[in-house]
C-alpha cells in the first residue's frame, strides 16, 4: 500500500468541538514542539509536513450553532472532518501514511472516512477506553467524540435515517454533489462505510448500554481490560492481528489511538479518563506489535488535553504520547 519512499504525512488537527473542553487543540502543536518530526525521520521515514487542517484556535464549543440533531456542534465538526477527509483520502492515494494529531476522537470520523475511500479493505484497531461507536440516535450526551465509529459502521444507522442528513455530514451522503478534493459518489461508488468485522477494539471499560448491545448483535471482535488482564496483552494483540488479517495477509491497518486507553496514572491529561487502564508498557506494546505486522498504513493520536492535569501530568501525557507514535512508527526496544 505504502509507496517508497516511505512517506509519513502529518496532520495537525485541533478539533475540540467533538467534546466540552477546550485544550485539546493543543495536542498536535505539543508534539510537534518536542520534536516528532525529527523522530521519524530518524525512524528512517521522509516528513511530509500538511499545514494544520482546523483554523486557530476554536472559539469556545457553547458558542456555536445548536444542531438539530443529537450531535452537539455538528456542523463544526463535520465540516473538520470533511476537510481532513480530504488529505487523508489524496496522501493515501499517493501511497503516503496519513498520521494525524487530534484533538479530539471526533476527527477520526475524517480520517477513517479519507482513508476507507482510497483503501477500502483497511481493517481498524481502535485503541480506547471507549468503543465511540454512539450515533445521534442513540447517544446518550450527543459529544461527536463518542460517534466517530458508529456513524461510519455498517448496520448501525436506523431504518429510514442516514449519516447524510446531519448537518455538516452531508460529504456522506449518496447524492453529495462533490468539490474540490471530496468528489461525488459515481459510477457505482458509495459513501466510505466499515464492515463490522473491519474492526478490532482493544482496551475497553467504559461503553454505553446500546454501543454494548450493538457490539453484541453486529459480533464486533473487541479485548476489554477484562480481556488483557485474562489473556495477556501478547495474546490479544496476536488474535487481534489475526482476526483483521486471516483472509487477506496484505490488507492495510489503520491504528486510531486514543490515549485515554491508557491509565490515567501514566496519562491523566486527558477528557474522560476511566481507571483501570493499559500500563506504561501495555501502551507501547499495542502500538509495537502493530508496526510489526508491517501493515501499518494510517493512524491517529487523539485526545491529549495538557490543561486537565497538572503540569507533570501534561508533560507525562505529552511524553507518552511521543513514545506510542514513534513505537507505531517502527521504534523497537533492540
Ligand atoms: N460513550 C460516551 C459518549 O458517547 C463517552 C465517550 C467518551 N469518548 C471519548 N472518546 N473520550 O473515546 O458520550
Ligand atoms: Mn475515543
Ligand atoms: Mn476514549
Ligand atoms: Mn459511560
Amino acid at each position: 500500500t505504502l509507496r517508497e519512499p516511505r512517506t509519513v504525512s502529518l496532520i495537525p488537527c485541533p478539533m475540540t468541538f467533538g467534546q466540552p473542553f477546550t485544550g485539546t487543540d493543543m495536542g498536535p502543536e505539543l508534539l510537534m514542539q518536542k520534536g516528532l518530526p525529527s523522530m521519524l525521520s530518524n525512524l528512517g521515514w521522509r516528513v511530509d509536513r500538511v499545514p494544520e487542517v482546523l483554523g486557530k484556535s476554536p472559539t469556545s464549543p457553547t458558542s456555536t450553532p445548536a444542531s438539530s440533531f443529537n450531535a452537539k456542534n455538528s456542523s463544526l465538526v463535520g465540516t473538520g472532518a470533511k476537510e481532513l477527509a480530504k488529505i487523508c483520502y489524496s496522501k493515501s492515494e499517493e501511497g503516503r501514511f496519513p498520521l494525524t494529531l487530534g484533538g479530539d476522537h471526533s476527527i477520526s470520523l475524517g480520517s477513517l472516512a479519507g482513508v476507507l475511500r482510497s483503501r477500502p479493505n483497511t481493517g481498524v484497531i481502535w485503541v480506547d477506553a471507549h468503543a465511540d461507536l454512539n450515533t445521534p440516535w442513540i447517544s446518550e450526551s450527543g459529544n461527536m467524540h463518542g460517534m466517530p465509529v458508529g456513524l461510519l459502521m455498517e448496520g448501525m444507522v436506523p431504518e429510514g435515517k442516514s449519516v447524510g442528513e446531519i448537518e455538516g455530514l452531508n460529504w456522506l451522503s449518496e447524492d453529495w454533489k462533490g468539490e474540490d478534493g471530496w468528489p461525488a459518489y459515481t459510477n457505482g461508488e458509495k459513501p466510505p462505510t466499515l464492515q463490522p468485522s473491519s474492526i478490532v477494539y482493544v482496551g475497553l471499560r467504559d461503553v454505553d448500554k446500546e454501543e454494548r448491545e450493538a457490539i453484541k448483535s453486529l459480533n464486533i471482535k473487541y479485548y476489554s481490560m477484562y480481556d488483557i488482564d485474562r489473556l495477556g496483552i501478547g495474546t490479544v494483540m496476536e488474535k487481534s492481528v489475526e482476526h483483521l488479517l486471516k483472509d487477506d495477509p496484505d490488507r492495510p491497518l489503520h491504528l486510531s489511538y486514543d490515549i485515554d486507553a491508557v491509565d490515567p496514572g501514566q496519562a491523566p491529561a486527558t477528557g474522560t479518563t476511566v481507571r483501570g487502564g493499559l500500563t506504561y508498557r501495555e501502551a507501547h506494546f499495542v502500538a509495537e506489535r502493530i508496526a510489526n505486522s508491517g501493515n501499518l498504513a494510517s493512524a491517529d493520536l487523539v485526545e491529549l488535553n495538557p490543561t486537565l492535569s497538572d503540569e507533570t501530568g501534561a508533560e507525562e501525557t505529552v511524553d507518552l504520547g511521543l513514545q506510542i507514535l514513534t513505537s507505531m512508527m517502527g521504534k523497537s526496544i533492540i
